[in-house]
């Protein structure tokens, strides 16, 4: 990073007394990766910004095309930009506009050749292409360096006299001439296979000012020969272009003959690599500053694959999740409390009698083995279904009915993994399928409140004196977390062993990868419907 605007770093470029190089950009994206590279300035190509248009470099483009373009490279970036800026899309005027248009998009430098509107590529007959004449060029010199307000803005004047087919005094008449009128540096343009005439040029020319080459066409001769012969500045004019050029054709034709992906996927960026370019992780970084806490980034996994045996006949054609609790099943007052918190994301697991699950909005994962699996089978099957895109998600039971309270201050923690413990256990029933007792860090308290606490153990093989709560059956994980745990769930459920294994496993297996699990204390805001009783009693949660 340096502290310089761009219009120092590029005059400081141009000053050197190193050869520098600079490459070409037509785009935000590839200016981005000119940069990325390690150049330390970008080409704005005239040919290569028209081309990808998909139009001629003739001018084709107006020169607030090109403008827009150059702001998003020119954002993408921090490296100086030499514009080529044609023939300065007009007379004096019109180049004025230009200078303080660009100075107002932070591009450092432009430069312009002496040839006339609308120009020709100069590799396109060079030599029947008409010079401007010499005195109108040097005035638009002039205007252009009136016009800027930043004094370190450049002006390279482009001599196209040996391109027109001219000798080396008319290239050195020109060059002098636009030397004298304020050009900061001058671009010598040959279309030979060799280097002879830009050589010439400058070993007549010497150090009266800067002198830029494009060793498009003499691309073979050695860079030490630029370097000894005291150049200030090589462009790699169309390279990055070129070079897209061939990957897309053979991309597109392999697609178009193979009908699919798998000859290519591995060739090509992933995905991921554009996001990176494109800084997608600054935003995410930026949605967790300016964005309200649990908008958009919160998701919710209920397991209900299970029949739910204790509440015999009410389950006999449905699973227990659907079971009504005052005219509305179980898992309708579970979706009202997560989407009164802002959580539309609901992934719902279900496996016993699931052709009765079916409210709307909300996503199915299905268990069909249910009957032989356990509830991190149910839980992996629900995340794969997230295909690596994960939010802060919420993992909670089908047939716990809770108050807002409980999700709101699990998305409120930031921890990756914490849960829900009720401190006050003593008085309640059942908790055989809930995970069981926690032991804690620290037990509810005053202090608990001012610090945080951590879970150290879960089962029902926490020792009475040791028991700080009742784990209610949440379980938030981060949106960075959740990726982790899909490995741990895949990991532990590739041994048959596992098979069966529940929530509390899981917990084990996060404490002894030396996961820390905050928990959030508790008493009440929730119920679990383990019995005839509950459902009776729900009624009145
Ligand atoms: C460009 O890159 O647009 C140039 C260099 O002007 S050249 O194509 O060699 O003329
Ligand atoms: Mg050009």
């Amino acid at each position: 990073m340096t502290n310089q605007t761009k219009t120092q770093q590029f005059k400081n470029l141009l000053l050197s007394d190193q050869l520098e190089f600079i490459c070409e950009a037509h785009n935000g994206l590839s200016a981005k990766i000119v940069e990325e590279a390690g150049f330390k300035g970008i080409w704005g190509s005239g040919l290569t910004i028209s081309a990808q248009f998909g139009v001629r470099d003739n001018n084709e483009a107006s020169w607030t095309q090109v403008l827009d373009n150059l702001e998003f490279m020119s954002d993408a970036t921090q490296i100086p930009i030499l514009l080529d800026g044609d023939t300065g899309y007009g007379n004096f005027n019109n180049m004025q506009r230009l200078i303080r248009k660009l100075e107002q998009r932070h591009i450092a430098a432009v430069c312009i050749e002496d040839k006339l509107f609308p120009k020709t590529n100069s590799f396109l007959k060079g030599d029947a292409q008409p010079m401007a004449d010499m005195d109108e060029f040097c005035g638009k010199i002039k205007a252009g360096k009136d016009a800027q307000t930043d004094d370190d803005f450049c002006i390279i004047a482009r001599v196209e006299a040996f391109i027109c087919g001219w000798g080396l005094a008319e290239a050195l008449r020109r060059a002098e001439a636009y030397h004298q009128a304020g050009a900061d540096g001058i671009l010598i343009h040959s279309a030979l296979a060799i280097p002879d005439e830009i050589l010439a040029f400058k070993r007549e020319w010497g150090n009266r000012s800067p002198v830029v080459i494009v060793p498009t066409k003499y691309y073979s001769t050695p860079t030490e020969i630029f370097r000894q012969s005291g150049f200030s500045m090589v462009i790699w004019a169309n390279h990055l272009l070129r070079s897209a050029v061939t990957t897309m054709q053979k991309t597109a034709q392999t697609l178009m003959e193979n009908q699919h992906l798998l000859a290519i996927e591995d060739r090509i960026a992933p995905v991921s690599e554009v996001f990176r370019l494109q800084g997608a992780a600054e935003l995410q970084e930026a949605e967790k500053r300016y964005l309200p806490q649990n908008a958009e980034n919160m998701a919710a996994i209920v397991l209900a694959a299970s029949r739910g045996d204790e509440l015999g006949e009410l389950t006999e054609d449905k699973p227990k999740t659907m079971v009504p609790i005052q005219g509305m099943p179980i898992l309708s007052h579970i979706v009202d409390a997560y989407n009164a918190v802002g959580v539309k994301n609901i992934t719902v697991v279900r496996g016993y009698k699931k052709e009765a699950v079916t409210l709307p909005n909300l996503t199915y994962a299905d268990n069909d083995d249910f009957a032989s699996t356990g509830e991190l089978d149910s839980l992996l099957k629900a995340l794969r279904t997230k295909k690596g895109t994960f939010q802060d998600t919420i993992i909670s039971y089908g047939d716990v009915l809770f108050n807002q309270y409980i999700p709101q201050t699990l998305f409120h923690a930031p921890e990756d993994f914490v849960i829900s413990v009720d401190s006050q256990w003593e008085g309640r029933t059942s908790y055989s399928r809930l995970g069981g007792f926690a032991e804690c860090t620290t037990p509810n308290s005053r202090k608990a409140f001012h610090s945080k606490v951590y879970l150290t153990k879960l089962g029902h093989d926490v020792t009475e004196g040791s028991i700080h709560g009742v784990w209610m059956g949440f379980l938030k994980v981060s949106s960075k977390a959740c990726e982790q745990l899909q490995e741990i769930l895949e990991h532990l459920l590739a041994d048959p062993a596992n098979r069966k294994a529940g929530m509390s496993e899981l917990f084990q297996e996060l404490l002894r990868r030396n996961h820390s699990i905050r928990v959030l204390y508790t008493v009440g805001h929730w119920l679990d419907i383990n019995s005839l009783e509950d459902v009776v009693q729900a009624g009145e949660f």
